[in-house]
């Protein structure tokens, strides 16, 4: 349990939309997205991360040091995304 509350502002359709794409590259269905999963859903949105971006961005983002996002994690992997995406 954690009570660190971010400011996400998501919409329900993003949310639902988050939730669909963790389950899709969630492919052994563990409940996390480890830095292979990763690299497939990256691959998804366009922009293929490398395997050192992918090992940074699950050590970055992996707050129960566990190896892999679970869903709150990657909700904030892409609430940074979101902020920081457009270039
Ligand atoms: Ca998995
Ligand atoms: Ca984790």
């Amino acid at each position: 349990m954690s009570s660190n509350k971010q400011n996400v502002t998501f919409t329900e359709d993003e949310l639902t939309q988050f939730r669909d794409l963790f389950q899709t590259y969630d492919k052994n269905k563990d409940g996390r997205v480890d830095a292979q999963e990763l690299h497939a859903l990256t691959k998804s949105l366009g922009e293929p991360a490398t395997a050192e971006e992918l090992d940074f961005v699950v050590k970055s983002f992996d707050a129960n040091h566990d190896g892999a996002l679970d869903y709150q994690e990657f909700l904030n992997l892409m609430t940074t995304l979101r902020s920081v995406g457009r270039e």
